[in-house]
């Protein structure tokens, strides 16, 4: 079975993560701001490249540590996030993941995230349900205001601190509280682990949520662009996710104008 595969895969790549040492030693910036890649995230790439080569030959690559990034073929693609929640990893912080997503014809098959410090497994498969460490997740039913909101801060594009933080400061005025947790494939699988009940972020690039987006949606969530509009794989966006009721809540904030 290939998502048995992946999974033992990615579980192998995890180890790579755990045993780093000297990391702060191989950072090196990429363009933007607060935007770092270290040896590992490239080494913990080929791993998974020459890896899921084999699980599922013929399938295009999509990974973040790629110079240039194939289309989205009509076919397979995986498209994959080393390490997702880099800046945690370079600090120590204990908070960051592996996350491969399986798409055909542009519509996600499989996800699988994996967080190594809290040894915690998340995957889907489209139509079977989403489930962690082999247990079925599922998202919660609180309202926005019984919620905890996970809060991206975009922190490679400047241009969208304020804007961010704006929403930010609205959301958090309407819910118990915010979280930043730093790794936008975790955000997702906590919404569909039913941890907390809405997440935004106002840009991404598809690996940091072709994975999650189907764990969360087989939990029975809602994962949307800022624009309301269904999410597509081939280009950077913004991200709204959540449980039905804080989506809707979201809604009528955007259409009463409280968050623009
Ligand atoms: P990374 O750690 O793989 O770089 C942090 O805000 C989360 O969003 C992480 O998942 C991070 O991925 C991703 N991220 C942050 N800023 C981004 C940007 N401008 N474009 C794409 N992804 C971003
Ligand atoms: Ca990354």
């Amino acid at each position: 079975m290939i998502l048995e595969k992946i999974i033992r895969l990615v579980e192998e790549a995890g180890k790579i993560l755990m045993e780093a040492t000297d990391i702060e030693a191989c950072v090196e910036e990429k363009s933007g701001r607060a935007n770092f890649v270290t040896e590992y995230d490239k080494k913990v790439q080929d791993f998974l490249f020459q890896g899921l080569k084999e699980i599922l030959p013929g399938a295009v690559f999509i990974g973040e540590e790629e110079e240039s990034h194939a289309a989205l073929p009509k076919g397979y693609a995986f498209i994959i996030d080393p390490i997702d929640g880099t800046t945690n990893f370079m600090k120590g912080y204990r908070m960051s993941c592996i996350s491969v997503g399986l798409v055909k014809g542009g519509c996600p098959e499989i996800g699988v995230v994996y967080n190594p410090y809290q040894k915690e497994m998340f995957w889907a498969k489209k139509g079977e349900g989403a489930f962690c460490n082999g247990k079925a997740i599922r998202v919660s039913e609180h309202a926005l205001s019984d919620g905890l909101v996970l809060v991206g801060t975009s922190p490679y594009n400047e241009e969208l601190s304020g804007r961010s933080f704006e929403w930010a400061y609205e959301l958090f005025t309407r819910s118990l509280d915010i979280r930043r947790s730093g790794s936008a494939a975790l955000d997702l699988c906590s919404l569909a682990a039913g941890r907390a009940e809405f997440y935004f972020e106002l840009i991404l690039s598809p690996w940091d949520f072709a994975a999650g987006a189907l764990i969360l949606e087989e939990a029975g969530g809602t994962i949307l662009s800022v624009e309301g509009k269904e999410l597509t794989f081939d280009q950077k966006q913004g991200i709204v996710a959540g449980n039905s009721k804080a989506i809707e809540a979201w809604k009528e904030l955007m259409e009463s104008g409280v968050l623009a």
